[in-house]
C-alpha cells in the first residue's frame, strides 16, 4: 500500500547558471562533415588534456551544413551562447549533449569530473549515430591540476575506455 505523497515544497532549489571566471580556458573545435578539427577518431591519439575538476569554455564552431550534437564524457555543460546570441543564466540548465546547428557557433561552459586518470581517455563525440560511426570523435585525458608533459599518444590501444 502506498503512503500519501508529502506536500510539495513552495520553492524548488535552483542553482543559477555559472559565468566563466576570468582566465577560464577556452578551447575551440571545428565541427566539419564527419570530423572534429578536420580529424577522425584515432584510438592511439590524445587530442586534449583537461585538469581534473576544471571549468572550461568549449567553443563549438559548426562549419558544415550538417547539424551536430556534441557529447562530452565526464562533463556536464551549460550553453552560454548559441548562434552568437547569449543565453541568460536563468534560462540555462545542465546538459549532456549540446546541439550545434549548421554554420553556427555554440559556446558551452563545461564542468569536468574531479577524478584524474591520465592513463585512460574519455571521449567527446557527435551524438548523431551516423556521424560518430564515421569517426566524429576525439579523446581527452583528465590529469591532476598542474600536470605537464602528458604523452599525446597511447603506445597500445587500451582495452578499458571510459564509457
Ligand atoms: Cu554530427
Amino acid at each position: 500500500m502506498l503512503a500519501p505523497a508529502p506536500p510539495l515544497p513552495d520553492r524548488l532549489p535552483h542553482e543559477p547558471g555559472p559565468e566563466p571566471a576570468p582566465g577560464t580556458r577556452v578551447r575551440r573545435f571545428e565541427l566539419g562533415d564527419d570530423t572534429i578539427d578536420g580529424r577522425s577518431m584515432d584510438m592511439t591519439r590524445i587530442d586534449e588534456v583537461v585538469p581534473a575538476g576544471a571549468e572550461e569554455v568549449w567553443e563549438l564552431a559548426n562549419v558544415h551544413s550538417r547539424p551536430h550534437n556534441l557529447h562530452v564524457h565526464d562533463a556536464r555543460g551549460q550553453v552560454l551562447s548559441a548562434a552568437g546570441r547569449p543565453v541568460p543564466a536563468a534560462e540555462r540548465c545542465w546538459k549532456d549533449t549540446v546541439y550545434v546547428p549548421p554554420r553556427t557557433t555554440t559556446r558551452v561552459l563545461l564542468r569536468f569530473g574531479r577524478h584524474p586518470d591520465p592513463a585512460v581517455p574519455y571521449m567527446y563525440h557527435c551524438h548523431l549515430l551516423h556521424h560518430e560511426d564515421q569517426g566524429m570523435m576525439g579523446q581527452f585525458v583528465v590529469v591532476p591540476p598542474g600536470t605537464a608533459d602528458v604523452p599525446r599518444t597511447l603506445a597500445a590501444v587500451v582495452s578499458g575506455h571510459h564509457g
